[in-house]
């Protein structure tokens, strides 16, 4: 399966045209703000680079590279967590997503309606994630309700229900959930049970906004947006770079970029953003048939890893063999890093790093 992104934001803030800058679609992105209520669902392509330098060694038939599915998720509105503007059905579509881009209006554009009638990206992203962390409550005071009896005498779940009551606080305070849980560690069934909820604030968030304003550090974008120092914030002109893209002219689109000081697009850099600050690596497996990245959840287990290829992977799991990449680049291939020693056999708790070429034993 491959890793989701959501698209999140008030309507007009311009998820969609995001959408497609990104996707290289074609999806109604109009000056309206209920246009979509199942998520478009787009590819954004990642063309690792390590995939060539180890295809050019392992001369496979083909070679490919992983995506990240996008999802452009139908604008949010104040009161969505109880159901305003069809709020609960777009909340539910976060809720398969592994990584949020909130897409946060810093453009005036006095054609385009705002639903809260001013411009204050401050003020959206609080009213965005005031419905996420609503959302968020209503799913664990739920799951409190349903194991409330059973806590009385069953030691897990009274431990669970702790756990539960420690993530209401939390979030009563309007923090977020990826803020309490992010330097915990739980017993692996408390985890699960965590996990299994699928909260959208415990889910990593990109703040993007959507300006022509620029920013010379991403501290000056993290108070204009009032995001803490270490979250993770992104800004670019969607409207201006779709222009730029739309222009066929080669030279006429540099000339373009070089007159806004810009050596590239910030559309063509956000992906890679996407990928190092989701918390999402790449391995590679390197056959003679193909070579392929696989985009993955940062520290997921070897087992768990096999999965992203295929579902039954994980359940016949045997093994695997992982070689770094640079050992492998600088082996020229399997049989030379074996050769050096550079291949090490690991079980199904073996946590992948990113890069590593891998090759799995799955069983019958
Ligand atoms: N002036 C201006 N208009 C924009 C910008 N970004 C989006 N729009 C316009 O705002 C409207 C809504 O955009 P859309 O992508 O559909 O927003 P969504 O509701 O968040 O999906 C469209 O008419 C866009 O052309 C921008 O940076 N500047
Ligand atoms: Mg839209």
């Amino acid at each position: 399966m491959p890793i989701k992104i959501g698209l999140v934001g008030l309507p007009n803030a311009g998820k969609s045209s995001l959408f497609n800058l990104l996707t290289g679609l074609s999806i109604p992105a109009e000056n309206y703000p209920f246009n979509t209520i199942d998520p478009n669902i787009g590819e954004l392509n990642i063309f690792d680079q390590r995939v060539d330098k180890v295809a050019k060694i392992v001369s496979p038939d083909k070679k490919n590279y992983d995506s990240i599915e996008l999802r452009d998720i139908a604008g949010l509105v104040k009161g969505a967590s109880k159901g305003e503007g069809l709020g609960n059905q777009f909340l539910g579509n976060i809720k398969e997503v592994d990584g949020i881009i909130m897409v946060v209006r810093g453009f005036s554009g006095k054609n385009v309606a705002h639903v809260l009638e001013s411009i204050d990206p401050q003020r959206d992203k609080e009213v965005l994630l005031s419905e996420l962390i609503l959302k968020d409550l209503e799913t664990v005071g739920k799951r409190i309700e349903s194991i409330k009896r059973k806590s009385r005498f069953d030691e897990k779940k009274k431990k669970l229900n702790t756990v539960l009551d420690e993530i209401d606080t939390y979030l009563n305070e309007e923090k977020l959930a990826s803020e309490f849980l992010k330097d915990k560690k739980f017993d692996k069934e408390i985890e699960t049970e965590i996990q299994s909820l699928q909260l959208l604030t415990a889910k990593p968030i990109i703040y993007l906004l959507n300006t022509d304003e620029i920013f010379t550090s991403k501290d000056d974008l993290r108070s204009k947006l009032g995001v803490k120092e270490d979250g993770l914030v992104f800004s670019m002109d969607i409207v201006f770079e779709q222009e730029v893209v739309n222009i066929v002219d080669e030279k006429e689109r540099r000339e373009l970029l070089e007159g806004m000081e810009m050596n590239q697009l910030m559309s063509k850099k956000l992906p890679y953003y996407c990928l190092d600050s989701l918390r999402f690596e790449t391995f590679i497996t390197a056959g003679k048939q193909e070579v392929r990245s696989w985009i993955f959840k940062k520290g997921i287990s070897a087992k768990e890893a096999a999965g992203v290829i295929h579902n039954d992977f994980t359940k016949k799991f045997i093994s695997l063999e992982a070689c770094a990449y640079e050992d492998f680049i600088e082996s020229g291939g399997w049989e030379g890093a074996e050769e050096r020693g550079k291949v090490r056999l690991e079980g199904k708790n073996y946590v992948i790093k990113d890069g590593e070429i891998i090759y799995f034993k799955i069983g019958a």
